[in-house]
């Protein structure tokens, strides 16, 4: 299959990263792109190509156009502070407060952040609307009637929601694919997100509606991030009721626990009826993972692709995260192998 990816990708490349009470390397780093990209060129699978570009006008279908107009010009807003640092929101509209966009860049940062996890730096608007776009070809690949194509975004989506970024993500590359696949006439689509977490972005985004259903395996968020979205009751509402399916497992599922969530969720994904498929793609349910608390093995990956492809459907994968990242490249072209080779 292709594999879509841009080097405008690599220009989110932010230094800081505010964990553990202390400014570190972010985990979200361009080398996972490098070793993706090495391990699909040392097992000859599939073939690299470019993303085109497809403008604003996909992503603005999904994000809320303030927020998008924050993400185009927070950098330069906040050099003009002159703070020495990377943007780091710090101040939140909590609970008792007005919920509304205040005029300078501090005040915006917090408005729109979900978590103080993901340092804005130079260039990081250039590789999320990148980020957009190689989702948007891997999903022309499909619409075109291949039957599967990996977009290798970066940054990560799922975490993005309507005005939100954080958690690594400013566009959700997940939901402007399912959009788009929509707009190509499939009646309905699923979302399946293996990722470690919890698509709170995706989730929110498709809450009321009917025609994307959004199945998602992840830690549970009783003490795993995004903390406060991803229980099992949140099941969608209006016409998105019974659209929504969260499976949280424990810290310390293996692939037996979680094999059977993902048998579950394919399960509810062909009794929904859905056309076309995407898959955002996170690897962090891996055992190594630093951030994470599942217990996958590299092998079990395989499985993984192997099932998915059992579904039968057009389908759009889509990288999140992971971030074992000597390990990413083996865990992602896994998936993708077992898929192809089902
Ligand atoms: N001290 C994705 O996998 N919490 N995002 C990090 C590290 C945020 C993960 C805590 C994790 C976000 C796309
Ligand atoms: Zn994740």
């Amino acid at each position: 299959m292709k594999i879509v990816q841009s080097p405008d990708q690599l220009l989110r490349a932010a230094r800081t990263e505010l964990s553990g009470g202390e400014l570190v390397p972010p985990f979200e780093c361009p080398e996972r792109i490098a070793f993706v990209l090495e391990r699909a060129r040392s097992t000859g699978f599939g073939s690299v190509i470019a993303p085109t570009d497809h403008g604003l006008q996909p992503i603005l279908k999904i994000h809320d156009p303030d927020y998008v107009r924050f993400l185009e010009t927070v950098w330069a807003d906040w050099q003009a502070t002159g703070a020495k640092g990377e943007a780091i929101p710090i101040n939140w509209p909590a609970r008792r407060m007005t919920q509304r966009a205040p005029a300078h860049v501090r005040g915006k940062l917090g408005f729109y952040a979900l978590a103080a996890d993901s340092s804005i730096s130079e260039g990081t608007w250039e590789a999320a609307r990148a980020s957009v776009d190689v989702a948007l070809t891997a999903t022309d690949q499909v619409i075109a009637g291949n039957r599967a194509a990996f977009g290798l975004c970066r940054p990560p989506g799922h975490h993005a929601a309507r005005d939100l970024f954080g958690g690594y993500c400013f566009f959700n590359n997940a939901a402007i694919a399912a959009e788009a696949l929509r707009d190509s006439g499939a009646a309905r689509v699923a979302i399946l997100d293996i990722d470690f977490h919890h698509g709170n972005g995706t989730q929110d985004i498709f809450w009321e509606r009917g025609d994307v259903l959004y199945v998602s395996i992840h830690g549970d968020p009783v003490e795993a991030f995004p903390y406060f979205l991803g229980f099992a009751e949140e099941t969608g509402a209006g016409s998105g009721e019974g659209a929504n399916m969260n499976l949280p497992l424990a810290r310390g599922s293996d692939f037996t626990i979680w094999g059977a969530a993902l048998d579950a969720a394919l399960a509810r994904i062909r009794s929904f009826g859905a056309e076309a498929l995407v898959i955002s793609l996170g690897v962090d349910a891996y055992e190594g993972d630093p951030i994470s608390f599942f217990r996958l093995k590299s092998t079990d990956f395989l499985t993984v692709g192997r099932r998915i492809a059992g579904a039968g459907l057009p389908t759009v994968f889509l990288m999140e995260g992971g971030y074992a990242v000597a390990e990413i490249g083996v865990n992602v072209v896994n998936v993708l192998s077992g898929f192809e080779g089902a």
